[in-house]
């Protein structure tokens, strides 16, 4: 049995204190007089893993002993953020933490600052799977994360001369505490190499993969302690390593600069994070990546799911596997392989097995963002897994060849294999065949895939679908993120609503108390003045805390139109140049994400939004009313000090191309009120706060579809409308540039003569509703009381919401609460 609460364990302030003066001693080898920061960070770290392993070790005990469905999320991304302030949280110690430090001379903030985040994902798919296993150990659901351990994560980001830079990110070079290296736990995986089929002396068909290069999957496991309860999951991350016999074998052979190449391609399979977001790179070792994390969690799930008794048939009673977009798709193919070659299945019982066990959540609508792989390019990779994706597309050609009575288009559009000048492998249509249930992840998005990509589906099987709308973890993103705007809450509705969000229903009753609303705009304004202190020690530029923070973080893509905001910064601008006693309510604009490093445009977007602070924050007619701040290196650490002190979410994407965002959930749960097209889970944000609490402009998807077909001129609207003819002119002649007249004319030439994404089809739009936000902002107060109905009504949006759906609609599983015997 698991004790708690003894001399290592307990969690009241003198154990902790002590503890941390031990692991400070006996894991860093370090007493007081000589600790550093860091010494401290790790020892403190050490003491919250001690209790994190208790309840863990409970949780894997109390799952292995009962029968119990099992979840198995595969993710290529986890966003996870750092791991010390939430599991202080989730534990429910943080301010015996921090009294405990504050005794011993120390800081807490200061600890929780060292940590460097693991950034093993890009942007919202990767950051939604770190929100989803928050969610399913604090509904007390059992469940593995599987994914890789990236050595390095999303790369990091600075801006020089307003360029963005990319740096390696090299998360572990201080040690990871919150990790455990299982080397017992480990796979074989093939790559390459040829196929061999065979009758065997009793009549069956065999099958041998020789593969032309093996590695080795290493498990590395890390907990996740749900909120306020014992259930600990584990996130099990695979590193790739050369199998221990192979530099060996060439050494003996007297090739000992082989064996280190061989070890060194081996490595490099889990190296590095790929920083494309939406954007299509089909290269080899993104395969590789994908198929080893896949076939290591596989080979896992079947080890555990036989070693409890049971029979290979009834894997699907084990576990329910969900494939975080089409990344882990191949899963489809390797289970089959699995159970045909490796456990002698017949193909039919396998197919049964397989399609009973899988689910797909899509995340994107964006035609190149739909993995294809080229044949022979899979074929080089996974010689076997062709051959099984080519025999499930021929039975499943078969049988939909007579549901659509022989429409070629249909059947064509339906298959796994496409043809064209090469052949090629539809990842979504493989995790469409073989999964019982698909998902969007917002309810636009989810019709518009019924009625679009995946319409040939829907029509052929439309019970698989349906839709689950993203949330975010109030824990992080409100308790750990925003501590004054928590405790405020709670003083008025309690502390329920941390895990039962819909209770911010109980603020609306608050929004007219005039001392509710001062302490609310209070708190506000202390966050502001924070991130404002944050802004000037990074970029130098100095804002006011008390004009409105209109902010967009985010990834720098088109669809997400960076460029249309920073068009109604230079209108702004120009009203000032035009008139200097112009009323302009005063605003800070803050930008920040990533743009993916071959991405051109999304790069230029960058240099423009600083390019354009440039001239704005110094125009001695501006008197600071308007600064342009570009934050560098957006990530999950930077993102949980900006969302506190927004006024203003700009959630701008051209109207059906942004599946969800979520984002948009975290700054409206902080308070910021929305300006935003009908776009993703906006349209949904939109219908719970109440349109007069909300900021809508735009384009609606149908009528972004209508004016294409009809064959839309983004000219048109520059020559007709002047300030955006100003603005456009103003940066291709190099106004915000020191005149020169080229860097930024491939974006506007895109944007004159193409504009795929409707930027200057919105622009007036967008600038009259702005006006709006203007004009609302000026009665403070008002303002106040529409951000509280806001916070009031985004119960919706927790992902603990989101994850009750998918257990009760998809996976079928129970919670199963962990009990520690004391
Ligand atoms: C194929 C490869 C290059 C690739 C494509 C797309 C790699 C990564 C992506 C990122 C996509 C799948 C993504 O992050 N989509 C986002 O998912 C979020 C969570 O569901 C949504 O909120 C968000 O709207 C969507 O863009």
């Amino acid at each position: 049995n698991v004790l708690v609460e003894d001399a290592r364990t307990g969690l009241d302030v003198e154990t902790l204190k002590k503890a941390i003066l031990n692991n400070l001693f006996y894991v860093q080898g370090k007493y007081p007089e000589i600790a550093t920061r860091n010494d401290y960070y790790m020892a403190l770290a050490y003491t919250v893993r001690d209790r994190l392993l208790q309840r863990w070790v409970a949780s894997v005990k109390q799952y292995l002993e009962g029968k119990h469905r099992i979840v198995s999320y595969l993710s290529a991304e986890y966003l996870l953020g750092p791991h010390l302030g939430n599991n202080l949280v989730n534990l429910g110690i943080y301010k015996e933490a921090e009294q405990a430090l504050h005794e011993m001379g120390l800081n807490l903030d200061w600890l929780i600052e060292k940590e460097i985040e693991p950034g093993l994902g890009n942007g919202g798919l990767g950051r939604l799977a770190a929100c989803y296993m928050d969610s399913l150990a604090t509904l007390e659901v059992p469940a593995i994360g599987y994914g890789i351990r990236y050595q390095f994560g999303i790369f990091e980001q600075d801006i020089r001369d307003g360029w963005q830079v990319e740096d390696t990110d090299n998360w572990l070079r201080r040690g990871n505490p919150w990790e455990i290296a299982r080397r017992e736990i480990s796979y074989d995986i093939k790559l390459g190499g040829y196929v061999q089929h065979y009758m065997d002396r009793d009549g069956k068909f065999r099958t041998i993969w020789t593969p032309d290069l093996i590695v080795k999957g290493v498990a590395y496991d890390t907990p996740i302690v749900g909120y306020k309860v014992n259930t600990t999951n584990t996130l099990r991350l695979w590193k790739s390593e050369a199998p221990n016999s192979f530099d060996f074998q060439s050494f003996n052979s007297g090739d000992y600069s082989n064996a280190v190449n061989q070890k060194i391609i081996c490595e490099n399979i889990s190296k590095v994070l790929y920083p494309n977001d939406e954007t299509r790179s089909g290269k080899v070792l993104r395969l590789q990546q994908q198929y080893f994390f896949v076939s290591c969690s596989l080979q896992d799930m079947i080890g555990i799911h036989l070693r409890q008794g049971e029979r290979i048939e009834d894997f699907q009673t084990t576990f329910a596997v969900q494939l975080n977009d089409t990344h882990p798709a191949v899963a489809i193919a390797e289970m089959m392989r699995l159970l045909v070659d490796e456990y002698d299945l017949e193909w039919v019982d396998a197919w049964r097995v397989t399609t009973r066990t899988f689910a797909y959540t899509n995340h994107t609508l964006l035609p190149e963002a739909l993995e294809k792989w080229d044949m022979e390019l899979f074929a080089s990779v996974l010689p076997r897994h062709l051959e099984i994706i080519q025999e499930i597309n021929r039975r499943f050609l078969d049988e939909v060849t007579v549901r659509v009575y022989g429409d070629q288009e249909k059947i064509s559009s339906l298959s796994i294999i496409g043809e064209g000048p090469r052949r090629y492998i539809k990842m979504a249509n493989l995790a469409c065949a073989g999964s019982f249930a698909i998902n969007g992840v917002a309810a636009l998005h989810t019709e518009l895939l019924k009625q679009t990509v995946l319409k040939d589906w829907y029509a052929l099987s439309p019970e698989k679908f349906s839709n689950k709308t993203n949330g975010v973890t109030p824990r992080r993103w409100m308790v750990l993120s925003n501590p004054k705007l928590t405790e405020l809450i709670s003083s008025k509705i309690g502390e329920n609503w941390i895990k039962h969000l819909d209770e911010l229903k109980n603020l609306e009753k608050f929004a007219d108390d005039p001392e509710f609303l001062q302490q609310w705009m209070d708190v506000k304004l202390e966050m502001k003045t924070q991130l404002a202190q944050r802004i000037v020690n990074r970029t130098n530029i100095k804002v006011d805390p008390e004009s409105i923070f209109d902010i967009q973080v985010k990834r720098i893509h088109e669809y997400k139109r960076q460029h249309l905001n920073i068009l109604h910064v230079i209108t702004l601008y120009n009203r000032i140049k035009q008139n200097p006693e112009a009323e302009i309510v005063p605003r800070t604009f803050v930008f920040a994400g990533k743009a993916a490093p071959g991405y051109k445009q999304a790069k230029l977007i960058i240099k423009l939004i600083n390019s354009v602070g440039e001239i704005v924050n110094k125009d001695p007619d501006v008197k600071g009313r308007l600064k342009v701040v570009f934050y560098p290196n957006y990530n999950v650490t930077n993102a949980q000090k900006i969302y506190p002190a927004a006024d203003l979410s700009e959630q701008i994407s051209t109207a059906g191309k942004e599946a969800s965002g979520t984002g948009n959930m975290k700054l409206s749960l902080n308070g910021a009120l929305t300006i935003g097209t009908l776009d993703g889970a906006n349209v949904e944000i939109r219908e719970c706060v109440g349109e007069e609490n909300f900021f809508l402009f735009g384009l609606t998807a149908e009528e972004v579809e209508n004016t294409k077909s009809d064959g839309y001129n983004p000219f048109h609207f520059y020559e007709n409308n002047p300030n955006l003819k100003l603005a456009l002119d103003q940066i291709s002649n190099g106004y915000f540039s020191h005149l020169d007249d080229t860097i930024f004319k491939d974006l506007i030439n895109s944007l004159l003569y193409d504009d795929q994404f409707m930027v200057l089809a919105d622009y007036q739009s967008y600038v009259d509703c702005q006006d709006q936000v203007a004009e609302a902002f000026k009665d403070k107060v008002k303002w106040a009381r529409m951000s509280i109905l806001n916070v009031a009504r985004m119960g919706k949006f927790s992902s603990d919401r989101s994850i009750r759906e998918y257990c009760d609609e998809i996976w079928k599983v129970k919670s199963v609460p962990v009990t520690l015997n004391g």
